[in-house]
Order: C-alpha cells, then structure tokens, then sequence
C-alpha cells in the first residue's frame, strides 16, 4: 500500500500562526492489530482550541510539541478493523489528528449514520460544536421564553446552533458577527431577530442597545476581548454569562493580558453569574445532546452551514483563516473523497 501522509508542527507560533509553523510527512501506512481499525480521514474538522493546543501553555490537556503529529477530530471510513464489531465501509468519527490514514482503537471511534445527516456534520452540528451550543446554552444558562439571548462569533460553529435552539425555547436572539454576509446569514437564512456587525460598528454599544433595547438576559461569549466588555455593560436582572471562548485573544503573545473593566459591581447590583464552559465535560450526555439536535435536523428547525476547503496540505491555512475569521460556517478540510456525496 502506499504511504500515509501527516502534519507535524514543525515550531510553536508566536502571535498569529502561518501554515509554514507545520510540515507535511509521509510515514508507512499503519496497520491495525486487536481491537483496532485502520481508518481512511475524509473529512478534517478545523477548530479555534488547536491554538491553544500549539501554544505550549499548560492546561488540563496534553499540548502538541513541535515534531508532532497535529491534533484533531474527524471523519472517516474504515479500511480494515480487527477484534471489534467495526466493518470495513463503515463511516466513524474520532481523534485521528492531521493525517490521511490513522490506526486507532475502536472504542475512540463513534459509529455514524450516513441516512442520518451528511457524514461531515459529524465534525459539526453533529459533533462537538454542537454539543457545545447545546450544553453550554441549555444547561449553563437555562434559557427561558422572552429571554434576550447575545452569541458572539453568531455565524460559526457554535454560535449558528446556539442562536436556533435559542429561538427554538422563544428567546429574542441577537447574534455578533464579522461582515455583512455573516450578518445577513444569521438573521435572514437562521431566524436571528437582529445582527450586529462589529466590525463596520463604530459604536458597539449603541449597535447592542438598539437590537437588544430591553438588555441582555443571557451572554454566550465565544470570542472574550472588547465585544465582551460592551456586552457586559448591558446585562439585566439575573444574567448568565458562558464563558465558551475567547478566541480573540488566542493569539496575544506571553504578556499581552487580555484586561478590561472589572465587573463585579455589575454582577452584584445584577445578581448574575458567569461561568465558564468546556464541552468534554460532557462526554457521558453526547447520546442526548445529539438526538435532539438530530431531530431538530430532520425537522428543519435547525439549519447548519459548512465550509470546505481540499486536501490535507490546507490544514494549516484553515487553521489561521478559522483565527482570522476567513471561514463561514463549520471549517472542514476534506482530505479524500467523501463516497456518499
Ligand atoms: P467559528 O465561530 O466557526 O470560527 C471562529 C470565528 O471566530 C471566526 O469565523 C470569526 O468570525 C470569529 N473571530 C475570530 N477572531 C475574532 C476576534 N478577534 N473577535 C471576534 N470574533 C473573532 O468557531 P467555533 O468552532 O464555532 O468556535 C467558536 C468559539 O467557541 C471559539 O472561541 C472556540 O474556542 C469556542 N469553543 C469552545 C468550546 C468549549 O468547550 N469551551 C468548544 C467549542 C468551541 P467573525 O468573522 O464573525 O469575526
Ligand atoms: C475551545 C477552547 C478552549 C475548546 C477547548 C478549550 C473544545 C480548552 C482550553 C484549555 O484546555 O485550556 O474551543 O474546545
């Protein structure tokens, strides 16, 4: 068989990555032993955390180290398994990282259903960013009818699912967004009742106040920085404030503190709560955070956007357009053909 090919961090990045932080290798194609099954990556999912993953900072994960190979969750077919109950043809999702081919153990590759939805939503609606929306809204800020609900980075990833199963409880929903397209996407094609776009709005706050006239009862924070400092400024009675990303801050160097105004007062005249959010704590709820999300799916009420680019060798220019705000919808690279489309 021919070689596998993979991505390795050549160097850690300092501020901004560029795609020549990362190196193509070809290695011998792996071979699966018991319990094991060779898998073929077809759909690569781009996600904001791989920053901090290259970053060399200390976290309760283990980072990347330059020479190895990139992290990631994807999608895939089985080339060949043994000892398990997985079928060559079979399409799965799991940690395969930045390769064409990976050997994995069986029980890290979630079984998809390909009459379901399209194998790549998976990596999306289907997959951790949508159980991030769905966990870090649901649960975190428990969403009542006639809440005003703010999501920032309104047309990504997250911020799509967040803002539909929003409107789905009765919530008004404004979204935040970089750019007339992604504006008009959220409000016209998802149902947002109002977009704010703040890169072209001079006054942030008054772009908020007018969309948000009654203020804001729940903050979905995926971006940090000074979107969320204005967004703070207009919390009402009894706020919940997530804490799911700070992604305009991943790219600051060692020092460059992301500082604002303090809170507290806000808080306490408030009485709100803001919390921070990780979805692999929810693990063990993926079976019931997905079959609503699938269901909502087949009914139309939830509507997903995608974004794809070819070939492996794209990763990492994926990677920095997803911190540059280059990708519209869930960023994907396809890395071989996807056989049911
Ligand atoms: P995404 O929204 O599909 O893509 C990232 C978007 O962030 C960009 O398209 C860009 O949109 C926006 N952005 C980039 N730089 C920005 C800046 N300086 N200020 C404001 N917006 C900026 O990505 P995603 O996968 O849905 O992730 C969204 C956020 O959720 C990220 O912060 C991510 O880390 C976080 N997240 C957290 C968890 C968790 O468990 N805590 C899980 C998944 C994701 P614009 O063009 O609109 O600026
Ligand atoms: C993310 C941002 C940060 C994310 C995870 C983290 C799963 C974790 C950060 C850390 O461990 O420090 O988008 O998605």
């Amino acid at each position: 068989m021919s070689d596998a090919k993979q991505i390795v961090l050549a160097q850690r990045p300092q501020g901004m990555p560029q795609p020549s932080d990362f190196r193509v290798e070809s290695v011998a194609m792996p071979k699966p032993e018991y319990g094991q099954a060779l898998v073929r990556v077809i759909y690569l999912s781009i996600d904001p955390y791989m920053r901090g993953r290259i970053s060399g900072a200390v976290s309760y994960a283990k980072g990347v180290d330059p020479g190895d190979v990139m992290v990631g969750g994807c999608v895939g077919q089985v080339v060949e398994a043994k000892g398990s109950s997985l079928k060559p043809g079979d399409f799965v999702e799991g940690p395969m990282g930045w390769r064409s081919h990976v050997v994995l153990p069986a029980n890290l590759l979630r079984k998809l259903d390909p009459a379901l939805a399209p194998i790549s939503t998976a990596n999306g609606v289907l997959g951790m960013p949508g159980m991030t929306a769905y966990f870090a809204l649901l649960d975190v800020c428990q969403p009542r009818a006639g809440d005003t609900v703010v999501v920032s980075a309104a047309s990504g990833a997250v911020g799509q699912v967040v803002g539909q199963i929003a409107k789905i409880g009765g919530c008004r929903v404004v979204g935040i967004a970089g750019g007339v397209r992604k504006c008009a996407f959220v409000r016209d094609e998802l149902g947002f009742d109002a977009a704010v776009d703040y890169k072209v709005e001079k006054d942030l706050g008054a772009a908020l106040k007018a969309a948000a006239p009654n203020g804001v009862d729940i903050y979905f924070d995926n971006v940090g920085g000074a979107i969320h400092d204005t967004v703070m400024t207009q919390i009402r009675l009894n706020a919940r404030i997530v804490v799911c990303g700070t992604i305009s801050t991943y790219n600051n160097k060692p020092g460059e503190e992301d500082v604002g105004p303090r809170q507290l007062r806000r808080l306490l005249v408030n009485r709100a709560r803001i919390q921070g959010f990780l979805v692999w704590d929810y693990n063990h709820r993926y079976p019931e955070g997905l079959a609503r999300i699938a269901a909502w799916v087949k009914e139309g009420r939830i509507k997903y956007r995608e974004d794809f680019v070819d070939g492996l060798e794209k990763a990492p220019d994926a990677l920095v357009g997803v911190l540059e705000g280059r990708n519209f919808g869930k960023m994907n690279v396809r890395v071989s053909a996807d056989p049911t489309r």
